[in-house]
Formats: structure tokens, sequence, C-alpha cells
């Protein structure tokens, strides 16, 4: 990590920063529809002007210059740039342009993520993820982008985190778009998929940028050596983990996965599971906490939190060899892993401004011991080329709404005054420290 070409960024996504939900023809999301849904955010918040950075990313660009990083990981919003009927929407383009001009000014690579699960509410009329279409419509504006940012990205992403799209927002309803049937789940995970490997090839047509798809992964562990807690650990790895994973570099979905979910199929067609396992440049991982998994006594699994243990202000656990050992386990798991980028990772505090200093100790710490499990990692051979940290500033955190803050910079939601936390001064200086030894 202390070598040349190791990328340092920070990463946001639209619809938790952007705000400007009714700015330039763009239409809505399914985050707008299930955030204005009474009950489904904390104190009904939305993403509406978020930190209004639609308006003011030069002054955020201007915040990750100065912090010292070369990397930034953004998404673009889906209804941002095209409409209902598919075509172009150019006054949404123009504002990544912009952007884009911007991170060139700074000397800043852009990596774009192309959904983080702001799909056109108009698709999901239609079914949404539920429906095979959409897999195809996602693949069209993959092309699209790929044509039209042609030449302007250090690297895409297809999908942020296709397990919290189809479990908690089809199976737990906790996300967008709100569905509680693990049936459901299932099926969109497949279709999710099906659009990556589809738009990664659409994608290739245009732009020799690096491609890949980022996945959440959580470290699991058994409650007990008993035979029970052991099989259910086995059936949240398989879902928390290796549900998408297994699909891209194994070409199957996990066994455990079928006694997990009796009841749930994915609706996979000739020729699809080669769809999906389209080679890829790169894997995205975002880490974050540990699970300690108990059987229920049926054929699911339930969390036992640790008592006593460092946890964070969502209530994760702080658990950093968890990270090192899920690297090192991905590169026995899957002989086709391609490199991998870290692509968020970070904690939510209940942070505020004391006379201009925001005092995030936690976050510090927290920073400097998931990149030493990061660094451990790579010392045993797992091929890491960059880390993004979550996330650039404080932002709308899906239904905990403005509650938590994970940002490195903290947002004043009344003013928009940003204020870099200490966190984010103890990060530039470890970047200049390491410019200086480069
Ligand atoms: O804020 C989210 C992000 O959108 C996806 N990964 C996890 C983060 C923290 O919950």
């Amino acid at each position: 990590m202390h070598g040349r070409g190791f990328v340092f960024g920070a990463a946001t996504a639209a619809y938790q920063i952007e705000g400007a939900a009714h700015a330039d023809g763009r239409v809505p999301s399914i985050w707008d529809t299930f955030s204005a849904t009474p009950g489904k955010t904390h104190l009904g918040n939305t993403g509406d002007v978020a930190c209004d950075h639609y308006h003011r990313y030069e002054q955020d660009v201007a915040l990750l210059a100065d912090l010292g990083f070369d990397a930034y990981r953004f998404s673009i919003a889906w209804p941002r740039v095209m409409d209902a009927n598919g075509r172009l929407n150019q006054r949404g383009i123009a504002f990544y342009q912009r952007l884009l001009d911007r991170l060139d000014a700074h000397g800043i690579g852009a990596w774009a993520t192309l959904y983080h699960w702001d799909l056109p509410q108009h698709l999901q009329d239609r079914g949404g993820w539920l429906n095979r279409d959409t897999a195809y419509r996602f693949a069209d504006y993959a092309e699209a982008m790929g044509r039209i940012f042609k030449g302007r990205m250090a690297g895409w992403m297809t999908l942020n985190e296709p397990f919290c799209s189809a479990y908690i927002g089809h199976s737990e309803g906790r996300h967008a778009p709100g569905l509680t049937d693990v049936r459901y789940g299932v099926e969109a995970m497949h279709h999710l998929l099906l659009g990556h490997g589809l738009a990664t090839i659409a994608l290739r047509a245009h732009d020799e940028a690096p491609v890949g798809l980022v996945a959440n992964v959580c470290a699991v562990t058994p409650a007990s050596d008993s035979a029970a807690d052991r099989i259910a650990t086995e059936r949240a790895a398989a879902s928390a983990n290796h549900w998408p994973l297994d699909a891209l570099f194994l070409g199957r979905y996990p066994a455990p996965l079928r006694d997990l979910w009796p009841d749930a199929h994915a609706p996979v067609r000739d020729g699809d599971m080669a769809a999906i396992g389209v080679p890829l440049d790169f894997l995205g991982i975002n880490y974050y906490f540990r699970q300690v998994i108990a059987s229920d006594g049926a054929h699911g699994f339930v969390v036992k939190p640790l008592p006593g243990v460092e946890r964070t202000q969502m209530g994760w656990e702080v658990y950093p060899d968890g990270f090192r050992d899920l690297l090192l386990e991905f590169r026995q798991r899957y002989p086709k892993l391609p490199p991998i980028y870290i692509t968020e990772n970070g904690m939510a505090s209940d942070d505020a401004v004391q006379a201009g200093r925001v005092h995030d100790a936690q976050r510090a710490r927290y920073f400097n011991s998931h990149l030493a499990a990061v660094d451990a990692a790579m010392r045993h051979g797992v091929d890491v080329r960059g880390y993004f940290a979550w996330s650039l500033m404080d932002n709308f955190e899906w239904s905990y709404g403005y509650e938590k803050r994970f940002g490195l910079v903290h947002v004043d939601y009344r003013t928009q005054a940003r204020t870099p936390k200490d966190s984010a001064l103890a990060f530039k200086q470890f970047l200049e420290a390491r410019r200086a030894a480069a």
C-alpha cells in the first residue's frame, strides 16, 4: 500500500449527497418514492436537498484535493441522465461533465458507479429488478455512459452492493422499493447480476477503463462450536458474502442458500451464468463490521451481538481482523479473483462541531486499524490496488436519514457548512507523509 500505484480516495453516492431532486429534468427514483413514504426513514428525511452537492461540487472537489486524495468514487444518478423514454437528459449529463472537469483540474482520478440504488421509478412501475427487462435497460444506460464519458474515468463500477439492493430492498423492505418476500430478493439478485454482466460488455464496447462490481461483505463468526451454529454461520456467509461472489467467480449460486431459503429460486435462463461471469478487471470490496451468528433453531440464523466489544454509532462491531481474514478467504475460494479495490470502509459517529473542530478520534483509530488489516492481507499476497474511505462527507444514510454521520468532513445541514473532522486531518497527514516518502 506504500507503493506508487496504490490509489487512495474517498467515496460518495448520488442520492446520498446531490440533492437537487427536481433540477434539470431529473426523474424520480425509487428512493424518492420510498423516503417520501411515511415511516420509512428516520424523521421522514429524504435526499431532496442532502448535501446540495449538485450546486456545491466545486467546493467538495476542492476539499477532496486539499485532503490529498488522488481518487474520487461517486455514482452517476440514472434518473438524472435518462428520461422515462430512455432518451438522454443533456442537462443531467452536463452536471457530471462539470464534476469531471473539476476532478481533472485537481488531478483526481474519477471512479464512477453506475447503480448506487437509485432505480428510476418508471422502471420500478414496470416491476423493477423483478422484471428481467430491467437488466437490459441497465445495459442500455451503461452503453450510453461508456460512450459519453469515454476516456474520462479511471474506473467503472456497475453495481454497488447488490446484496443490499436485492435482499434489504426486496426481502427485508428496509430499503427501496420496500418489498418483503425472500423470493423477491433472490429474483432481484439474479436480474441485478445479469444487468451487471450485460453492462460490463456494454461499457467495454466504448471505453478502456477497468470495470468492476462492488460487493459489501461482512465477517461472520459462529457464536459457539456447536454444529448448529457452524451450519448457521455457513448460511450467513452464503447470503452476506458468497451470494454475488460465487455467481461472478464460480458460475453458480452458493448451495447453502437452498437450505436457507428453500422456496426461493433464481430465474436462471440458458447463458445467464456465463453472462454474469464475464471476467472483471477488479472487484470492489466494502467492509464495515462483523456479525456473530447462532442457529435460529430451524434452517436460518440469528445475529447474537457480543457484549463489551467496541461499536460505532450504527451499533456495528469494530473488527479489523475480519477484514484481513475475508480478503485471505476470497483469494483461496476464488481462483479467478481479479485485483481488489477497497471501495468503502469507514464508520459512523455522533459528531458535532466544537470551536471549529470535530474530535472524532474513534474514526481515526478505525481507519488506522482497518488500513493495517488491508496491509496485512497484502503482505500475505492479496492483490489490493486501492482504498476509498466512506465517506467524503456526512450524508443521507438511507433509512437512517441524516442521523448517522460517516463523513471525513462534517456537514451542517442547516447551513451546508463543511468542516473537515480530525480524522480527515489525520488522513491528510498520512497521505502527505506517504507522498514525501515516495
Ligand atoms: O452509506 C452506505 C453506502 O451507501 C453503501 N455502503 C454502506 C454505507 C454505510 O452504511
